[in-house]
Protein backbone atom coordinates (compact mmCIF):
# COMPACT_ATOMS: atom_id res chain seq x y z
CA UNK A 1 0.00 0.00 0.00
CA UNK A 2 1.23 3.60 -0.92
CA UNK A 3 0.11 7.13 -0.78
CA UNK A 4 -0.56 9.11 -3.22
CA UNK A 5 0.01 13.02 -3.50
CA UNK A 6 -3.27 14.83 -3.85
CA UNK A 7 -3.08 17.67 -6.41
CA UNK A 8 -4.12 21.14 -5.21
CA UNK A 9 -6.53 23.21 -6.49
CA UNK A 10 -5.65 25.55 -9.18
CA UNK A 11 -3.63 22.86 -10.40
CA UNK A 12 -4.36 22.90 -14.11
CA UNK A 13 -4.03 19.05 -14.18
CA UNK A 14 -7.46 18.83 -11.80
CA UNK A 15 -9.28 20.12 -15.47
CA UNK A 16 -8.53 16.99 -17.03
CA UNK A 17 -11.43 14.68 -18.41
CA UNK A 18 -10.69 11.15 -17.00
CA UNK A 19 -11.14 8.25 -19.82
CA UNK A 20 -12.90 4.87 -18.97
CA UNK A 21 -11.45 2.14 -17.49
CA UNK A 22 -10.78 -1.00 -19.70
CA UNK A 23 -8.84 -3.53 -17.80
CA UNK A 24 -9.77 -5.08 -14.53
CA UNK A 25 -6.43 -6.22 -13.74
CA UNK A 26 -4.51 -5.82 -10.78
CA UNK A 27 -2.87 -2.72 -11.55
CA UNK A 28 -6.94 -1.24 -11.11
CA UNK A 29 -6.63 -3.36 -7.68
CA UNK A 30 -3.57 -1.75 -6.53
CA UNK A 31 -4.78 1.65 -7.60
CA UNK A 32 -7.79 1.18 -5.62
CA UNK A 33 -6.19 -0.23 -2.83
CA UNK A 34 -3.56 2.84 -2.98
CA UNK A 35 -6.12 5.53 -3.34
CA UNK A 36 -8.62 4.35 -0.55
CA UNK A 37 -5.69 4.03 1.68
CA UNK A 38 -4.96 8.00 0.77
CA UNK A 39 -8.35 8.86 1.36
CA UNK A 40 -8.77 7.86 4.89
CA UNK A 41 -5.27 9.18 5.59
CA UNK A 42 -6.98 12.64 4.17
CA UNK A 43 -9.77 11.82 6.06
CA UNK A 44 -11.82 12.39 3.20
CA UNK A 45 -15.65 10.78 2.38
CA UNK A 46 -14.17 10.04 -1.46
CA UNK A 47 -11.93 10.23 -3.52
CA UNK A 48 -11.53 10.47 -7.54
CA UNK A 49 -8.56 9.34 -9.36
CA UNK A 50 -8.33 12.43 -10.89
CA UNK A 51 -7.32 13.98 -7.96
CA UNK A 52 -4.50 11.64 -7.80
CA UNK A 53 -3.66 12.66 -11.17
CA UNK A 54 -4.60 9.63 -12.97
CA UNK A 55 -7.77 10.27 -15.70
CA UNK A 56 -9.47 7.28 -15.47
CA UNK A 57 -12.53 7.36 -14.34
CA UNK A 58 -12.62 5.43 -11.34
CA UNK A 59 -13.91 6.81 -7.49
CA UNK A 60 -13.90 5.81 -3.66
CA UNK A 61 -16.33 6.54 -1.20
CA UNK A 62 -16.62 5.59 2.51
CA UNK A 63 -19.08 8.06 4.06
CA UNK A 64 -18.88 5.84 7.43
CA UNK A 65 -17.21 6.95 10.58
CA UNK A 66 -15.56 3.64 10.85
CA UNK A 67 -13.75 3.35 7.95
CA UNK A 68 -15.63 0.28 6.76
CA UNK A 69 -17.86 0.79 4.42
CA UNK A 70 -16.05 1.18 0.88
CA UNK A 71 -17.94 1.78 -1.91
CA UNK A 72 -16.07 1.37 -5.20
CA UNK A 73 -17.24 2.91 -8.86
CA UNK A 74 -16.30 2.31 -12.39
CA UNK A 75 -17.15 4.41 -15.09
CA UNK A 76 -19.94 5.33 -13.37
CA UNK A 77 -23.16 7.25 -15.09
CA UNK A 78 -26.06 8.48 -13.48
CA UNK A 79 -29.54 6.93 -14.79
CA UNK A 80 -31.68 8.34 -12.92
CA UNK A 81 -32.05 12.41 -11.00
CA UNK A 82 -34.38 13.52 -8.67
CA UNK A 83 -36.34 17.07 -9.11
CA UNK A 84 -35.79 17.82 -5.89
CA UNK A 85 -32.58 19.33 -5.48
CA UNK A 86 -30.04 19.84 -1.73
CA UNK A 87 -28.09 22.88 -0.86
CA UNK A 88 -24.83 21.61 1.24
CA UNK A 89 -21.84 22.87 2.58
CA UNK A 90 -19.30 21.05 0.49
CA UNK A 91 -15.42 20.75 1.19
CA UNK A 92 -12.80 18.89 -0.61
CA UNK A 93 -9.65 17.30 -0.46
CA UNK A 94 -8.29 19.51 -3.69
CA UNK A 95 -9.00 22.68 -1.73
CA UNK A 96 -8.59 22.06 1.87
CA UNK A 97 -9.80 24.84 4.19
CA UNK A 98 -12.76 25.82 1.95
CA UNK A 99 -16.32 24.80 2.63
CA UNK A 100 -19.53 26.22 0.28
CA UNK A 101 -22.23 26.02 -0.31
CA UNK A 102 -23.94 23.88 -3.72
CA UNK A 103 -26.87 22.68 -4.96
CA UNK A 104 -26.99 18.81 -6.02
CA UNK A 105 -30.32 16.96 -6.57
CA UNK A 106 -31.44 14.91 -3.61
CA UNK A 107 -31.21 11.58 -5.08
CA UNK A 108 -29.60 9.83 -7.64
CA UNK A 109 -29.49 6.65 -9.56
CA UNK A 110 -26.05 5.72 -10.56
CA UNK A 111 -24.82 2.77 -12.51
CA UNK A 112 -21.06 1.93 -11.95
CA UNK A 113 -18.76 -1.28 -12.50
CA UNK A 114 -17.22 -2.96 -9.45
CA UNK A 115 -13.66 -3.84 -9.31
CA UNK A 116 -14.26 -7.39 -10.92
CA UNK A 117 -15.63 -4.87 -13.85
CA UNK A 118 -19.31 -6.43 -12.60
CA UNK A 119 -22.37 -3.97 -13.45
CA UNK A 120 -24.05 -2.71 -10.81
CA UNK A 121 -26.84 0.37 -9.67
CA UNK A 122 -27.23 1.90 -6.42
CA UNK A 123 -30.03 4.44 -5.46
CA UNK A 124 -29.02 7.34 -3.16
CA UNK A 125 -29.80 10.15 -1.07
CA UNK A 126 -28.37 12.00 1.77
CA UNK A 127 -24.42 12.83 2.13
CA UNK A 128 -23.78 9.82 -0.17
CA UNK A 129 -25.62 11.44 -3.22
CA UNK A 130 -23.83 14.73 -2.54
CA UNK A 131 -20.82 12.47 -2.98
CA UNK A 132 -21.02 11.12 -5.54
CA UNK A 133 -22.00 13.57 -7.68
CA UNK A 134 -18.97 15.77 -6.33
CA UNK A 135 -16.70 13.02 -7.43
CA UNK A 136 -18.48 12.58 -11.08
CA UNK A 137 -17.92 16.11 -11.20
CA UNK A 138 -13.90 15.68 -10.26
CA UNK A 139 -13.54 13.18 -13.77
CA UNK A 140 -15.13 15.46 -16.04
CA UNK A 141 -12.65 17.79 -15.13
CA UNK A 142 -14.80 20.06 -12.50
CA UNK A 143 -13.39 21.28 -9.36
CA UNK A 144 -17.16 22.60 -6.63
CA UNK A 145 -15.38 25.61 -6.84
CA UNK A 146 -16.24 26.23 -10.56
CA UNK A 147 -19.83 26.53 -8.54
CA UNK A 148 -19.43 29.75 -6.81
CA UNK A 149 -19.30 33.11 -7.86
CA UNK A 150 -16.37 33.98 -9.69
CA UNK A 151 -15.24 36.35 -7.02
CA UNK A 152 -15.28 33.97 -4.43
CA UNK A 153 -13.31 31.41 -6.93
CA UNK A 154 -10.51 34.08 -7.72
CA UNK A 155 -10.27 34.56 -3.76
CA UNK A 156 -9.87 31.18 -3.12
CA UNK A 157 -7.26 30.59 -5.89
CA UNK A 158 -5.08 33.55 -4.39
CA UNK A 159 -5.71 32.05 -1.28
CA UNK A 160 -4.14 28.47 -2.72
CA UNK A 161 -1.60 30.13 -4.39
CA UNK A 162 -0.83 31.80 -1.65
CA UNK A 163 -0.21 28.76 0.58
CA UNK A 164 1.61 26.71 -1.95
CA UNK A 165 4.21 29.80 -1.88
CA UNK A 166 4.62 30.09 1.52
CA UNK A 167 4.72 25.88 1.93
CA UNK A 168 7.91 25.69 -0.71
CA UNK A 169 9.41 28.49 0.60
CA UNK A 170 9.32 26.82 4.72
CA UNK A 171 10.30 23.29 2.95
CA UNK A 172 13.14 25.44 1.69
CA UNK A 173 14.37 26.94 4.49
CA UNK A 174 15.02 23.91 6.98
CA UNK A 175 17.02 21.42 4.47
CA UNK A 176 17.22 17.89 5.41
CA UNK A 177 20.15 16.79 7.14
O1 LIG B 1 -14.02 14.71 2.15
C1 LIG B 1 -14.86 15.27 1.44
N1 LIG B 1 -15.95 15.80 2.02
C2 LIG B 1 -17.03 16.31 1.31
C3 LIG B 1 -17.97 17.06 2.00
C4 LIG B 1 -19.07 17.57 1.35
C5 LIG B 1 -19.25 17.30 0.01
C6 LIG B 1 -18.32 16.57 -0.70
C7 LIG B 1 -17.22 16.06 -0.05
S1 LIG B 1 -16.07 15.11 -0.93
C8 LIG B 1 -14.62 15.42 0.00
C9 LIG B 1 -13.47 14.57 -0.50
C10 LIG B 1 -13.12 15.00 -1.90
O2 LIG B 1 -12.56 16.03 -2.17
N2 LIG B 1 -13.52 14.23 -2.87
O3 LIG B 1 -13.31 14.60 -4.15
NI1 LIG C 1 -13.23 16.74 -4.16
Amino acid sequence: MSLLTILRYPDPRLHTVAKPVRNFDDRLKKLVSDMTETMYEAAGVGLAASQINVHEQLIVIDISDTHDDLLVLINPEIIWTSPEKTVYKEGCLSVPGIYDDVERHTQITVRALDVTGNSFELKADGLLAICIQHEMDHLLGKVFVEYLSSLKRDRIKTKMLKEERRAQKTSNSSPKR
